[in-house]
Formats: structure tokens, C-alpha cells, sequence
């Protein structure tokens, strides 16, 4: 048997006769260990390459004559048969694929009708785009394998071209392999990456597998999965037009990113959904993908605040004495959080000893017009009210599979769990905990879960949730061998042999487990034959949904326990969890890398449709110091969750800690309060439309090639751009401004047009972060205070940023009462005010004009009080000045014109909520004469 295979191996290979480039090889050997025999016995070739080979290049590798064949073929559906050995099990033979439009994007479906899919209940709406997609099917040229194509109409820009080879499709081991336009990919995560555009000079391998590991972002490279699975990239072709894929499916995964340039893609279970999104701008590429997978949630407005927090407060006193010292050096805060030590030895639902004045504290902090979010772990302690609350409730944990597999010598020491098949694991809490089955198919886990909040809601009113350890995180998996011999008292212990293994010991684990010596999909989390959606699905398919499902039971919870809209953010997150929560980027290091891998982490989850991100800011392992932390707060002011966190133990590092870092703090923050109706309104723009909020550079300049190597700077929105200083030492930052109009809003360099190009711009450490507003835009803003509750009563304002060569500028203003509900997150029916504004300015005069997408009286906004242009070269008649074509009186000592910059005042210059009694579209006409 074995010789036979060598021989049909070696004709094989002979009648492949090619050996394929060294850039587009797709590996046959993945796993360790690989050799000329076990390579050739696959089928595969064995080619060894010199060191002048691109990094990674496999020795053992598919021939192109490899996959499937086509059976029968219709329009939509084609049936396929394995034309190939699969090393880890048979493939299916007859496979399905499925393919169809939606809109505009196209979807392909390889699987068949019994594969699992992930029950994510995605909204899929069909995509608008100016461009239109071909789905192409054929063969791998020169011979009877199919392979298909997807091609840009307009361009015959070739997206995907499967004829590279290496198709699988077993029950276990899934791969597909596409040859790539270009090398410009963006996206798949959750890695940390040190550029945001992908390396394609070499052999790169990304799996995707839910884990408690933080990022490593001091070495050259670090392709460790990290807490989350984001199976999306953006692609951006030879013309700048940009296409998304997603690739739907929630098992173990990974991707390799080569140079062919091609990417190979492989899944242990489940189907292959992929969807292709044609843009043709980076930003429609989002647009479609969220439209696809469902858009952000909107944060309170409070939740855009600054936050302030840390694992290890050793009592309520030190916390309450941090918060005070920030708000005495004036730094506007709006969210203390309190971490695990809050609990009563980590049980969640209960606050502990010495934590007794928490309570009034809370409600100290709503008093003084702050909101409070505390950490709540999702694995609850088999002994104490929760956990016998969720049984009498009928609610659903993880489960073993069969009685057999239950550990007596654990189970038995539980009266509540006893009887029962919960897998106990152990967390933070003393004892073993179960975790709750969020994907269970009826409302009872969502429902307890939502209970347990509202009661203990009633004890610490608390505004918002953190949920963390939902990889899920278990401490120190263990493994046994066969059944009888899971011994351990205490501990969790999974199988690794015998006829429970075919779960936790796959014949391919993936790079997930290879990256680290002798361990199993199991090592840190649960056994992969644990049942979950109420016992209907197993672990081993849902476990890198169960972030995802936590932060929806979460996110059902809240209005229930707060009747107010908050904010969650989720350490674990899976496609479309954007819908229901943020999310911090993980155990971060106080180290200058991962201050700047975190610029790159937050466009990153744009893209993924998580928003509401940012990073631990001076970061959360090792001790920070005061640059590090000074530039960090520089930069973390830009994020739209922008929180300093630190570990149990370190050295504090809240702001107050160094007077330079206060001040540099303040000043940011500052910066930030005066623009959070713009960051409010970009929010709103992705709730309600799947935009951006933090995006690089060429979402905005696709057509500039340079922007796609830019890593170190972000845009909010189209109107601001930040070029934050990352390095020790820094006095300046060499800056790239595509061709625009940029204006600084430095102080020192107020109103300075930046020419295009390269420039070094100053950096300094107590004045404000490098940000340039681009001409053509027009920003609302209001007077900053110390919180958004106070700051909220101010006048609004608009900063116009002219556009030179005599265009428009526009922008939007949304604003509503920043903590009301979304009942069904209708957003579209939500009351608040849209305004849109456009300006003009001729030699004549300037002309701005206000418009209301839908205005309810019912919300009260501020009075449009003052009005900046920037750029404005010339001297207005401020005597002239005129709302609606009747006479204005300005406040003439606060308006002016100097060099270019225009700003005037009045008392309640514009009404906004008073327009809004009249009948009719608000709207209003402010113009003006120049002298
Ligand atoms: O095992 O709650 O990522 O932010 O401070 C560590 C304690 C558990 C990990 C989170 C971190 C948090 C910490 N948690």
C-alpha cells in the first residue's frame, strides 16, 4: 500500500513536472516534522530552496494539478469530486459550491448542506457599489482541476484565481488558496501587526483561534493569535480601487499571507463563506462589509470620555485618591473603572470587604455628573447564589459530552453542579466556576445573565460592563489520555487520546498550537467536546464565539439593568460583535512598540467594524515611565476609547502621577472634549451608515500609493488628521500629508497651511499633538470641561477649514440627548438632531448654510454660538452679518480676522432646537460681506 502511494506520488509529481515558483508554493506539510518521504506520500512535491528563497518558502507543496474536479455544473451551483489525497481525512466527494449576489457582493459557499455554520445570525444586506463583480469559473490551466476566478468588471482586475491549487475540503481540514492583485492586503486579525500593511515579500502564518495571550509587540515579528477572530481583508488594487473578503467561519483557522502574491486559507470545521465587497473606495468596502455583518453600536457619549483605571487598587480609599488627584490637575475624566479587586474573591454579582463605601461611591461619582463601568469575568463560581440562580432559571453552561466524562472528583464536591454536566474549569473566583452557554438556542442563559445584572445593579449602580476572560480563559488546562484517568482534583483536564479525543486532538490543530510546545487546542480554555447552544453545537466550533455571544447577552442586559444606553467593551470579539460592544486591545507592555502597534490595532478594528477601540494607555504589563507615558496619553487622547489601564502591581501611571504628564494630558484630552460632537457625530456615521471612525490614510487618498505604507498616523473621519510622536526621544515627527489643504491646529503653528508631502512637524511634550484639519471640512465642537456632562451644556461650535480653490466645505453635526436607548437599535428613527452645513466663501462674502436631516424638538441641543473659518483671506464687514437675510449683533470683542483665520461670536447666534418648532425642514442661511 505504501509503495503504491510512493509510485502514484512520483508519477504525480513527475506528470506535474514543474516545480512551482518558490513564490507561489501552497504548503503541503503545515504541521512540524516535514520530509521528502511524508511530503511525496501526500502527493505532494518536495523542492528544498536555497537561502535566496523568500522567507517561509515551503519545501513540500500542492502541484497545481491538485483540488477538485467538476461533476455537473449550473448557473449558481457546481458540483465538485476530490481529485486529491487530503492528508487529514477525505474529502467530501460530491462538495458544493454555491455562489450568488447580493447586491453587489458576491458570495461563495463551498460545503455541503450538513456542515456547521456559525450562528451568528448576520443581517447580510445587499451591497451598493458603482462596480460589479464577475464570479468566473474554470479550470487550473492545462488541466481538469477547477478553479474559479473573481474579476473586477470595470478594470478585469483579477481579485481571487483559486488556480494556484492546494483545494481541500475535508471534515477536519478545510484550505483554499488564491493568487492576490497586489501585495497591498490590510486586515485579518486579531495579530499584532507592526506595519498596517502586510509583508508579502515572504511566507507568513496568521492563525485565528480565540486565546488570553497579550500582543507581543517588541518582537520583529509576532504572528501569535491573540484574543479574537477577524477573517477580513482589504485588498487595494493596482489603480487604488479596493475590494473586502470575509471569509465566514468560526472554527480553528489561519491564514498565510505569501508572496506569490497569494494567501492560503484553512478552517478545521464548518464551511467556507466568503464573501467578496467591490468598494471601489476603501471606505465602501466597509460600508458593505458592515452592511454584511451589521453595524456598530453608538456609545453614550459620556463612554467617549476619558477613563481612568487599573487592576490592583488595593482598596476603595486608593481608588477614590487616584480618581481626586486627576480631577484636582484638571484632567477631564468621565470614567473611573474599578477591575476584579472590587469582587468578593472575584465572584461576580458581589462586591468585596473592603470595598463597603463603593455603593455611595458610585453614587458620589453620578452626582458630580461622572459614569462608572466595572469588569464582571464570565465563569461563575459552582457555589453561590449565581450559579444556583442560573440552574433554578433552567440556564445553560458548557457541557461535557457524556456522563462517562464528568470528573466525580471535581463535580462531586459541588451540591449544585452534582447532578449536572457542566465542564468546571477554574478562573479568578476560589473555587471551580462553570461558564455560562450565552449561545444557548432559548432565552434562559441571556435571561439569567440579565437578571444577575439588574439585581446587583441595585446594589453598585454601574453604567457600563468590561467583560474580559471570554476566549474563554481557563487556568492551566490539563490533559488525560483516556477515561478513567482525568484525576485531578481541582483542575480541568481534556483528552487528548482514545475515543473522546477526535475534538481536542484533530489531525491538523493548527498553527495556533504548533506556536507553542506541547500543547492543545484545549491549553488555556475548555475541552473542545464540550457542547454549547444547549447542547446542539460543540465547542470545538463555537469557541471563538463565545466573546461574541457574552458581549450580546451583555449588550441585551444593559438596558435592562441601567435603562440607558452605556458602553461594553469586550476583550474577545468575532465578526459583527461591533453591534454590541468596543474593545480594548488586550495586555499591551509600557514599551514605545506597543505604543505605536496601537495606532495600528485601532484602524484595524475599524476595519473589523469595532469602532469603539483603543489601547491600555502607558501600557498594561511592565512599569511605565513618564515619556512613554506623556506620548501615550498624546496619542490614546485620539482613540475613541480612550482609557489608561495598568497591572496588579506596577507603579501607578495615571496622569497625576508626573506634573508633565498631567499637563500633556490635559492639553489632549482637552483638544478632545472641545472635538467630541465631531467624534460623537463619526460614530453616529458608522452606527448608522457602517463608516470608520479612526481610519488611516488611504481611506481617504487610495490614489496615493505612498499613504499605504503609513502605520504612525489616523484621520477621524475625513477631517482630522494625527500625526502622534512614537519613539523615545522625539522632538518632531517626519509627517506625510497627501495632496490636500492641511491646516495645524498646533497653538504654536495656529491656522499654518502645511504644504504636501514630507514634512517634520513639532512634537513637543506640553503643547498639543501634532493634528491638521484638511480643508473642505467643517467640524462641530463645544467648549470642554471636565465632563461630557458638562461640557454638553456649552454652545456648540463649528471650525470651517476653507477649501482654497473656492469649493465647499461640509460636514455634519449629530446630536441627541448621548444616553437615551436604541429600542431595537433603530437608529434611523432615533430622536436627535442631523444637521449638515455647507460653506462658501467668495471675495464677496462667505455664505454658511445649515440644513437638518431630522430634527426632534423633543431633543435639546445647545445654541450655535460661534463660528471659526480657517483659511478665510480676507477681512469681513462684522457689521454686516446676516441669519436668514435679518441683521446679527455679533460679541465684537471675541470675533476677529487675523492673517487667515475668521472667528465671531454672538449669544444663541443660531437656535438650532428653536428652527425646529417652525414647520418645514430646519434650516438656516448665516452670511456675510467682506470689507
Ligand atoms: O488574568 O482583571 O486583560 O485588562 O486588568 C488577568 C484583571 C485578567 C486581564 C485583562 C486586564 C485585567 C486583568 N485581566
Amino acid at each position: 500500500m505504501l509503495l503504491r502511494l510512493w509510485t502514484v506520488a512520483l508519477v504525480l509529481a513527475a506528470f506535474a513536472g514543474a516545480v512551482v515558483d518558490v513564490k507561489s508554493r501552497v504548503d503541503c506539510y503545515p504541521e512540524p516534522g516535514a520530509s521528502q518521504g511524508a511530503c511525496e506520500s501526500r502527493g505532494c512535491v518536495w523542492t528544498p530552496t536555497g537561502s535566496d528563497a523568500p522567507i517561509g518558502t515551503p519545501f513540500c507543496y500542492y502541484p497545481r494539478e491538485s483540488g477538485f474536479k467538476v461533476q455537473e455544473q449550473n448557473i449558481g451551483h457546481i458540483q465538485l469530486t476530490s481529485g486529491f489525497a487530503n492528508p487529514y481525512g477525505n474529502n467530501y466527494s460530491p462538495l458544493d459550491l454555491a455562489y450568488s449576489l447580493n447586491g453587489k457582493t458576491i458570495l461563495v459557499t463551498i460545503g455541503n448542506s450538513d456542515r456547521y455554520v456559525p450562528p451568528v445570525g448576520l443581517p447580510k444586506g445587499p451591497s451598493m457599489s458603482s462596480e460589479t463583480l464577475n464570479f468566473v469559473p474554470g479550470t487550473i490551466p492545462g488541466t481538469d482541476f477547477f478553479s474559479f476566478k473573481v474579476v473586477r468588471q470595470s478594470t478585469g482586475a483579477v481579485l481571487w484565481d483559486t488556480s494556484i491549487g492546494g483545494m481541500q475540503f475535508a471534515d477536519k481540514f478545510i484550505q483554499i488558496a488564491t493568487y492576490l492583485p497586489t501585495k497591498n492586503l490590510f486586515g485579518f486579525g486579531d495579530h499584532v501587526h507592526k506595519k498596517l500593511k502586510h509583508d508579502l515579500t515572504r511566507y507568513t502564518e496568521w492563525p485565528m483561534f480565540a486565546r488570553d495571550i497579550g500582543p507581543d509587540s517588541g518582537s520583529a515579528l509576532s504572528t501569535q493569535n491573540l484574543y479574537g477572530v477577524h477573517p477580513f481583508y482589504l485588498m487595494v488594487e493596482g489603480d487604488g480601487k479596493t475590494h473586502g473578503v470575509l471569509i465566514l467561519n468560526s472554527n480553528a483557522q489561519e491564514v498565510v499571507t505569501a508572496p506569490g502574491p497569494h494567501l492560503v486559507y484553512r478552517t478545521i470545521g464548518g464551511r467556507l463563506d466568503i464573501a467578496f465587497f467591490p468598494g471601489p473606495t476603501p471606505e465602501e468596502v466597509i460600508q458593505q462589509y458592515l452592511q454584511h455583518i451589521g453595524r456598530p453600536f453608538l456609545p453614550a457619549y459620556w463612554a467617549l470620555g476619558y477613563q481612568l483605571c487599573r487592576w490592583g487598587y488595593q482598596n476603595l480609599d486608593e481608588m477614590k485618591t487616584v480618581i481626586q488627584r486627576n480631577q484636582a490637575a484638571g484632567i477631564p475624566l468621565d470614567v473611573p473603572y474599578a477591575d476584579i479587586d472590587y469582587m468578593n474573591h472575584y465572584e461576580d454579582f458581589t462586591e468585596g470587604g473592603d470595598w463597603a463605601g463603593f455603593p455611595a461611591y458610585a453614587n458620589e461619582l453620578h452626582q458630580n455628573g461622572l459614569h462608572l463601568i466595572v469588569i464582571f469575568d464570565p465563569a461563575i463560581e459552582a457555589d453561590y447564589g449565581s450559579f444556583q440562580r442560573a440552574i433554578d432559571q433552567g440556564a445553560s453552561f458548557i457541557e461535557w459530552d457524556t456522563d462517562a466524562q464528568v470528573p466525580r472528583q471535581i463535580q462531586d464536591q459541588y451540591p449544585m453542579a452534582k447532578n449536572t454536566k457542566v465542564m468546571l474549569g477554574n478562573v479568578w473566583p476560589d473555587r471551580n466556576t462553570g461558564f455560562p452557554d450565552f449561545l444557548d438556542t432559548t432565552d434562559k442563559t441571556n435571561n439569567w445573565w440579565a437578571n444577575e445584572f439588574s439585581t446587583f445593579h441595585q446594589i453598585l449602580p454601574f453604567d457600563g460592563m468590561w467583560i474580559d476572560m471570554n476566549e474563554p480563559s481557563n487556568f492551566d488546562t490539563g490533559t488525560y489520555s483516556s477515561v478513567g484517568s482525568n484525576l485531578d482534583a481541582s483542575k480541568l483536564s481534556c483528552p487528548i487520546s482514545g475515543p473522546d479525543a477526535t475534538l481536542d486532538n484533530p489531525p491538523y490543530p493548527t498553527q495556533a498550537v504548533f506556536l507553542h510546545d506541547g500543547e492543545h487546542l484545549s491549553s488555556k480554555t475548555l475541552c473542545m467536546l464540550g457542547k454549547t447552544a444547549r447542547r446542539t453545537m460543540n465547542f470545538y466550533d463555537t469557541k471563538n464565539l463565545y466573546g461574541w455571544s457574552e458581549a450580546r447577552a451583555t449588550y441585551l442586559a444593559l438596558p435592562k439593568t441601567t435603562g440607558r444606553r452605556g458602553a461594553i467593551i469586550s476583550r474577545s470579539t468575532f465578526i459583527s460583535s461591533g453591534r454590541y460592544g468596543g474593545h480594548w486591545l488586550g495586555d499591551n507592555t509600557a514599551r514605545w512598540e506597543d505604543l505605536q502597534t496601537s495606532v495600528i490595532g485601532a484602524m484595524e478594528f475599524n476595519f473589523f467594524g469595532i469602532p469603539y477601540v483603543g489601547s491600555d494607555i502607558c501600557g498594561f504589563n511592565g512599569v511605565s515611565n513618564e515619556e512613554l507615558c506623556l506620548r501615550w496619553h498624546q496619542m490614546g487622547a485620539f482613540h475613541s476609547f480612550s482609557r489608561d489601564h495598568n497591572t496588579q502591581g506596577a507603579p501607578a501611571q495615571d496622569p497625576a502621577v508626573w506634573p508633565s504628564v498631567a499637563n500633556a494630558a490635559r492639553i489632549a484630552l482637552n483638544f478632545r472634549y472641545y472635538y467630541l460632537p465631531y467624534l460623537y457625530s463619526l460614530h453616529y456615521s458608522a452606527s448608522r451608515y457602517g463608516h470608520t471612525v479612526v481610519r488611516p490614510l488611504f481611506f481617504e487618498f487610495p490614489h496615493d500609493s505612498e499613504t499605504l505604507a503609513i502605520s504612525e498616523q489616523f484621520m477621524w473621519g475625513s477631517g482630522l488628521m494625527i500625526a502622534p510622536a512614537l519613539y523615545q526621544g522625539m522632538t518632531s515627527v517626519h509627517a506625510y500629508f497627501p495632496s490636500a489643504t492641511w491646516y495645524s491646529l498646533q497653538p504654536n503653528n495656529y491656522g499654518k497651511v502645511i504644504s504636501a508631502g514630507f514634512n517634520d512637524v513639532p512634537s513637543p511634550h506640553d503643547s498639543l499633538t501634532p493634528v491638521f484639519v484638511r480643508g473642505g471640512n467643517i467640524l462641530p465642537r463645544q467648549a470642554n470641561n471636565q465632563t461630557t456632562t458638562d461640557s454638553r451644556k456649552n454652545p456648540l461650535e463649528l471650525l470651517v477649514a476653507l477649501q482654497p480653490n473656492g469649493g465647499a466645505s461640509t460636514g455634519e453635526l449629530y446630536y441627541d440627548a448621548g444616553d437615551d436607548l436604541l429600542p431595537n437599535d433603530n437608529i434611523e428613527n432615533h430622536a436627535r438632531h442631523h444637521w449638515t452645513f455647507t460653506f462658501t466663501y467668495s471675495v464677496g462674502g462667505g455664505v454658511l448654510t445649515g440644513q437638518c436631516e431630522k430634527c426632534a424638538n423633543t431633543v435639546s441641543v445647545p445654541t450655535l454660538d460661534t463660528i471659526e473659518v480657517i483659511g478665510y483671506p480676507q477681512a469681513p464687514n462684522f457689521d454686516d452679518f446676516r441669519l436668514d437675510g435679518a441683521k446679527v449683533l455679533l460679541n465684537k470683542s471675541q470675533s476677529s480676522w487675523s492673517g487667515n483665520r475668521l472667528i465671531f461670536t454672538a449669544s444663541r447666534l443660531i437656535n438650532l432646537q428653536q428652527r425646529t418648532q417652525s414647520s418645514g425642514t430646519p434650516k438656516f442661511t448665516l452670511s456675510w460681506t467682506n470689507m
